[in-house]
């Protein structure tokens, strides 16, 4: 019998994003049945060792290494604890980051203008127990926090660099005048350290988007300069009525094998009822394709790069490549825990258990 959890609201509509903090590890065991002792592992984990990353490989720089002989002797034990180990700080974890799912950024109006500003910022950014990495950050987060619009909004961005080096910001999808496209030295002048910049445009074709940098962006793309863009139609008619909306934001490298900016064990769960349905919307920042697996139930892809499919179809495994979006539902039909990952295992699992692109599904009855 499962007991029934404490889930947040779920209000997706008007740019709320509803959050997992609702649920508590003591439901979180209940539901899972794990009996797993509590308290015995953080002080383990944690600790903010600084990781140097003045020089990584581009390869795969943070991917698990394969053994040589799978027969070699290991001490079974430790796997095991160490497995158990990840899982227990994921749910001594649950809830405790507010900013996981992001919300929308704020705004003011000027006139019939909305007003964004958003500072670039160099930080240390914590991924996982004990790995903190220079990063870049859009008002202090990596991901940015999410934008989302509607079609037809005038907006301005006002953009305020404090890094140690020059940026600009690329609307990714954004059908913008080209003078708003944010390519330096082609379609405006980089936005140099201490400088200001302001972007000026109207809502275009409505979907699921990104912003990013477009300036030394193989640092500061992956780097952490990097958010979701999200332009809801003005006409609702057609849109999918959704329970629960959540945004994944895919990246890789120089932080790791991330979601919304955190690797397992500090990835939020995406929650919903029995018969509930949710969108889940994709976006890959990364330098690597990953194929994101949820076990369980499939899910139904309506819309790719923010466009709507003539005829949306189920996968259970979706392949996402850097720069593309794609938008899915998914019907929770059973109550438990359900494993959500990118299933190149080198992206979610080492002998020392899980890491990187894993979170849960959790379904309450
Ligand atoms: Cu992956």
């Amino acid at each position: 019998m499962l007991a029934p959890l404490i889930l947040s609201k779920h209000t997706p509509t008007k740019g709320e994003h509803l959050m997992s903090n609702g649920i508590d590890r003591k439901k979180f065991l209940q539901l899972g049945g794990l009996g797993l002792g509590l308290g015995a592992v953080g002080a383990g984990l944690s600790g903010n060792r600084l990781t140097n990353v003045s020089s990584v490989s581009l390869a795969s720089p943070h991917a698990a290494t394969l053994p040589n002989n799978l027969h070699q002797e290991v001490d079974w034990q430790q796997i095991d604890r160490d497995h158990e180990a990840k899982v227990q700080t994921f749910i001594e974890n649950i809830g405790q980051d507010p900013d996981f799912w992001r919300q929308p950024l704020e705004f003011t109006m000027d006139g019939d203008t909305k007003v964004f500003e958003i500072t670039c910022s160099e930080v240390m950014w914590e991924t996982e127990p004990g790995k903190v990495f220079a990063a870049f950050a859009y008002n202090g987060l990596v991901p940015g926090p999410e934008i989302r619009v509607t079609e037809g909004d005038s907006l301005r961005f006002i953009v305020h660099n404090e890094m140690n080096q020059s940026t600009s910001i690329h609307w990714h999808g954004v059908d913008v005048p080209n003078s708003q496209d944010g390519v330096p030295f082609v379609t405006q002048p980089v936005i140099e350290p201490g400088a200001t910049f302001t972007y000026e445009f109207v809502a275009p074709n409505p979907g699921s988007h990104m912003y990013h940098a477009h300036h030394n962006s193989l640092e500061q793309v992956v780097g952490g300069l990097l958010g979701a863009f999200i332009i809801e139609p003005k006409d609702k008619r057609n849109e999918p009525v959704v329970d629960g909306e959540f945004t994944m934001i895919l990246n890789d490298s120089f932080l790791g094998f991330t979601i919304n900016g955190k690797s397992f064990p500090y990835t939020q769960p995406l929650t919903a009822k029995v018969g509930e349905r949710i969108r889940i919307r994709y976006m890959n920042e990364g330098l690597m394709i990953h194929p994101m697996h949820l076990h369980g139930m499939p899910q139904r892809v309506i819309a790719k790069d923010g466009y709507y499919l003539p005829a949306p179809y189920f996968v259970d495994t979706l392949n996402i490549a850097p720069g593309e979006r794609y938008d899915v539902i998914v019907e929770a039909r059973e109550a438990g825990i359900w494993a959500f990952h990118c299933h190149i295992l080198t992206h979610v699992e080492t002998r020392q258990g899980l890491f990187g692109m894993v979170t849960p599904l959790i379904i309450e009855e």
